[in-house]
């Protein structure tokens, strides 16, 4: 049964409207504000907001979208604003909070009400066998953990969690505290999220990253954006494609959803967005099924080939590999099967083929919409296939995209974050700190809650994130993480982690991107890498909300310090005293970051080489590989359904900041599924009516999530779609994207039951 808690209102109260066909405007500069301006007040609202994203201030926490040289006064979004908001509140959880409310009464709160409880400001233990968090000093805090580290019987027996807000300081020195104690075991949010564009990417073209700039996307001629929602998860590119669309670009969005942004953009910033008609976005919207992406890349490169003069065999033959096995693979599909896996039709597939065909600079741009499917690799790799058959990589305007969530998420991995990184980085390590790094690949997301779950873990630390919310399976998850001994979490506000915890749990609370950060050497600023391997300078300008909290890399470094004591030889005093020393270390370990103090000195910050940019693929054959891949898609049996999980306007992952979804026509509530007319007619249900949704899987264990309004809506047949955490009870944990084994929340096949 799912017993996460619901949302405080009656979700029978849920209001449904009609959805919007354009993104942003004036609604949205004014949800920002109000929001804003209930959880810090108008002088703090104006400080932050002024700063966010300039280029002496602080970098976005919202989302991995890049800001342009030149930046408006106003380089924000709606929900960047409200992540600011959210970390910047005045609102605050102290020891009184915590005497007041017991761990059992704080995990019957809903997501929501924890969220909006504030910032949490002195650090806190929850001892073994009580059910209130207490406050404790940071020396006794450490000396637990550094005590339970040290006693394990192997260091493989604890794992260390990222999320992507963390700075390229404390993930550089975090990777290399956990190496120092010997295991590799680092999971991160990446793996529920881009693993499998950058393991498809890194086999494909030898970098696991985007290959694009701002600029090509403001060049090129044809932008597919497949499997994203950039309305609400990445407003400020829907600048970047305004641009685009002005020079001349056509733009295609493949989706099951009509999402608002796609369809027409209202720009705060220009006369035209915010009196005028908008721009209007995509040229062709193609209502793709859920999993339908590889077979409509297939048969796009299908017809593509059956055209010589399109094919840049100039190209294929001198940096390509595999072209002719791959053609021949493709030539042999059978067209009418390939365009009945995506639920569009002929003309529809043609079309887009066009659209190639008429384009010499494409770009591809992808979410989570590609990357959580069981075939997502695959997928992924097909639009390698596709974009290599017209030389669509290593020239202006033309390139992979990737659209990364977590502001830093590409960054951390960059940085280490990864439980497997390469030789050579940890020859690198070796060189600088004099010891040998474990080599040994360790835990990702999903194979650390298997072991956890089979009692192999005694430690779980997080820096950063919602474990517990962000996971799927949440029942196996939450009894997984309650066997072990200790759970540690490094964290800006309170959340469910805090309350699904092992034995003993701390609560370790930190500055965020917002606050001002001072060291024994002075005032610190942190770094960052965004979607399109910029790196820059953030510095936070705000008061933190207590005197009493530590950065992330005081938090690590002293830790460290204990933990690991003198096996090794780094200068974890010095790194804490002044963030210099760390850039200067990480300018030996990581390529590309020479110079790198002297490079953030450029408000622009520099952008990190992407080896395809010039032609050079770093691939075991040293070309870029074309893949001859099996076509696969989800069959969708009689009378179920196919549920995508994903983020409501209002939220920022696990973080819900209210209960609205504007853009879909939702107000008041969160436990809605949308289905399509026609199936609600073939499954004999109604608008309005109040279902189970229940998950099937191999497995035969029945999950359920309880109590969801059903909303007639228009999405692809045989697709659903409902909002992320609630849905994640109903993901197993076994059903996993190959290769990148990143869960497939966007395919969990479900029947709904009535109330
Ligand atoms: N405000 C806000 N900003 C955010 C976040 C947030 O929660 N709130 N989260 C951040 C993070 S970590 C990330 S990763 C990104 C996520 O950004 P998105 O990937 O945009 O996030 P989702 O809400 O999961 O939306 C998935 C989109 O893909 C579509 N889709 C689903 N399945 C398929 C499919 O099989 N094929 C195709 N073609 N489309 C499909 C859905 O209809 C939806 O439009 O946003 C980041 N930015
Ligand atoms: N079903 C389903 N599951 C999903 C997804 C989906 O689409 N569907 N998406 C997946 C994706 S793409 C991602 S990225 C993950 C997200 O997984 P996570 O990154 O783990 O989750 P968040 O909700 O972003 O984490 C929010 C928490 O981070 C903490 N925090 C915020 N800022 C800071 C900071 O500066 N420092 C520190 N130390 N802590 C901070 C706060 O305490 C806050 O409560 O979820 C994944 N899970
Ligand atoms: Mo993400």
């Amino acid at each position: 049964m799912n017993r996460a808690p619901r949302e405080d209102s009656d979700e029978k109260d849920v209001e449904v409207g009609q959805h919007k066909d354009y993104a942003a405007g004036v609604p949205g500069v004014y949800h920002a504000l109000k929001i804003s301006y209930q959880q810090m007040g108008a002088q703090r609202t104006a400080r932050t907001l002024l700063k966010l994203n300039q280029k002496d201030g602080f970098d976005c926490p919202g989302c991995a979208w890049p800001e342009k040289d030149k930046r408006h006064v106003a380089e924000f979004c709606e929900n960047g604003a409200k992540a600011v908001a959210e970390e910047a509140t005045r609102r605050l959880v102290d020891a009184d909070f915590f005497a007041k409310h017991s761990v059992h009464e704080l995990n019957q709160k809903t997501d929501w009400w924890l969220g909006q409880q504030g910032r949490l400001v002195e650090p806190m233990i929850k001892p073994a066998g009580q059910d209130h968090y207490r406050p404790i000093s940071w020396d006794a805090a450490f000396d637990l953990i550094a005590t339970e580290l040290r006693g394990l019987d192997s260091p493989d027996r604890a794992t260390f969690y990222t999320s992507g807000r963390t700075s390229n300081e404390a993930a550089f020195v975090y990777q290399l505290m956990v190496r120092a104690l010997g295991t590799n075991n680092l999971p991160d949010c990446s793996n529920m999220c881009h693993e499998s564009s950058g393991s498809a990417l890194t086999d494909a073209i030898g970098v696991g990253k985007g290959s694009v700039q701002l600029e090509d996307l403001e060049q090129a001629e044809l932008i597919v954006v497949m499997g994203q929602n950039p309305g609400t998860n990445h407003p400020r590119m829907l600048s970047t494609l305004e641009v685009a669309k002005q020079n001349g670009a056509v733009i295609v969005a493949v989706n099951p959803l009509p999402e608002a942004g796609l369809i027409n953009f209202h720009n705060p910033q220009t006369p035209k967005g915010v009196v005028g008609g908008g721009t209007d976005m995509a040229d062709d919207f193609l209502q793709i099924r859920l999993g339908g992406d590889q077979a409509l890349l297939m048969a796009v490169a299908q017809i593509l080939l059956q055209d010589e003069s399109v094919v840049d065999r100039a190209f294929i033959d001198e940096y390509t590999a595999g072209f002719d096995e791959y053609a021949a693979h493709v030539k042999g599909l059978d067209l009418a099967e390939l365009v009945a896996a995506t639920g569009l039709t002929e003309p529809e597939v043609r079309g887009l083929a066009a659209r190639f065909a008429a384009s010499s600079k494409t770009i591809v741009c992808w979410a989570m919409g590609i990357t959580q499917h069981k075939h997502s690799v695959a997928t992924i790799r097909e639009i390698v296939n596709v974009l290599l058959i017209q030389g669509n990589l290593g020239r202006p305007g033309a390139g992979v995209c990737p659209v990364r969530g977590h502001s830093n998420v590409q960054g951390d991995r960059t940085m280490g974050i990864f439980e497997k990184m390469p030789e050579w980085f940890m020859d690198n390590l070796q060189q600088e700190f004099g010891f040998d790094p474990p080599r040994e690949h360790g835990f990702d997301t999903v194979n650390s809650i298997r072991a956890m779950r089979d009692g192999k873990i005694d430690v779980f630390m997080a820096v950063g994130g919602n474990f517990i919310r962000a996971t799927p399976d949440s029942e196996v998850t939450e009894a997984a993480l309650r066997r072990c001994r200790l759970t540690v979490q490094v964290s800006t506000k309170l959340n469910r982690s805090h309350t699904v915890c092992g034995d003993t749990a701390l609560i370790l609370p930190t500055l965020g991107r917002t606050d001002r950060d001072f060291q024994a050497s002075g005032e610190q600023r942190v770094s960052v890498e965004d979607s399109m391997s910029r790196v820059h300078a953030s510095r936070g300008n705000l008061k933190p909300p207590s005197e009493n909290l530590l950065s992330e890399v005081s938090i690590l470094t002293r830790l460290a310090r204990r933990a690991v004591g003198d096996k090794v030889d780094v200068p974890w005093e010095e790194f804490e005293a002044d963030y210099r020393t760390i850039r200067s270390s990480i300018s030996r370990v990581v390529p590309g970051f020479d110079e790198y103090e002297s490079k953030l000195e450029n408000p622009n910050g520099f952008t990190l080489p992407h080896a395809s940019r010039s032609r050079r693929f770093p691939t075991h054959s040293g070309r870029a590989n074309f893949a001859a891949l099996p076509l696969e898609y989800p069959r969708i049996p009689e009378g179920r359904l196919l549920l995508q999980t994903l983020r409501s306007h209002d939220q920022y992952n696990t973080t819900i900041y209210g209960l609205d979804d504007r853009y879909r026509g939702i107000k008041n509530g969160r436990r809605v599924v949308f289905v399509n007319a026609d199936d609600l007619v073939a499954l004999g249900f109604e608008d309005g009516e109040m279902v189970d949704l229940v998950s099937e899987w191999v497995d035969g264990i029945e999950r359920r999530a309880q109590d969801f309004r059903v909303v007639k809506y228009n999405t692809a047949k045989g697709c659903a779609a409902a909002y992320y955490p609630e849905t994640n009870v109903l993901v197993p944990l076994d059903s996993v994207a190959d290769v990148s084994n990143t869960p497939a929340s966007k395919s969990v096949l479900i029947r709904l039951e009535k109330r």
